[in-house]
């Protein structure tokens, strides 16, 4: 009996944590692919949201995507991506074909190469190529925010 009673105490503090702890991971967790900017150095890739010249050359990175695989890259302008948008009315420049690595990985793909323009961009990864922004693709900059900027 006591250890019935230790039983569903243990089970009371348990339950109440799994639940707000996995509650909270499924309201945040993102499990599609993503990507971003990147600047390459020496040492590869590294994630970069502001390009201070028009020299400059902008790379993407990524993961979560299927493996060993052809996507089209986009840059282009800012704006909210919603599903079932029309890829190319956006198009700044692309699109750029990269394969996906046996990891589903995207590494260090050049995406536009300078002279770059200023102004505010995002990109998106056509991970199906069917020129569509859908389920499966990735954006840098879903939201109004930009995904990188580049200035003078
Ligand atoms: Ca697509
Ligand atoms: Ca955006």
């Amino acid at each position: 009996m006591v250890r019935l009673k230790n039983l569903l105490r243990l089970f009371g503090l348990v339950v109440p944590f799994v639940f707000i702890c996995c509650h909270q991971v499924s309201s945040y967790a993102y499990d599609g692919p993503t990507v971003t900017s990147a600047r390459k150095y020496f040492t590869g890739c590294r994630g970069a949201n502001r390009f201070d010249n028009e020299d400059e050359d902008v790379y993407a990175k990524g993961s979560k995507f299927s493996k060993d695989t052809d996507v089209d890259i986009y840059v282009t302008e800012n704006r909210s991506w919603q599903f079932g948008d029309i890829i190319g009315f956006y198009i700044v420049n692309g699109s750029v074909t990269a394969t996906t690595n046996f990891r589903g990985k995207l590494k260090c793909a050049k995406i536009w190469e300078s002279p770059l323009t200023p102004g505010k961009y995002d990109i998106v990864v056509d991970a199906n190529q069917d020129g569509t922004y859908n389920q499966g693709d990735a954006v840098d900059g879903r939201s109004s925010k930009q995904g990188f900027k580049v200035v003078d």
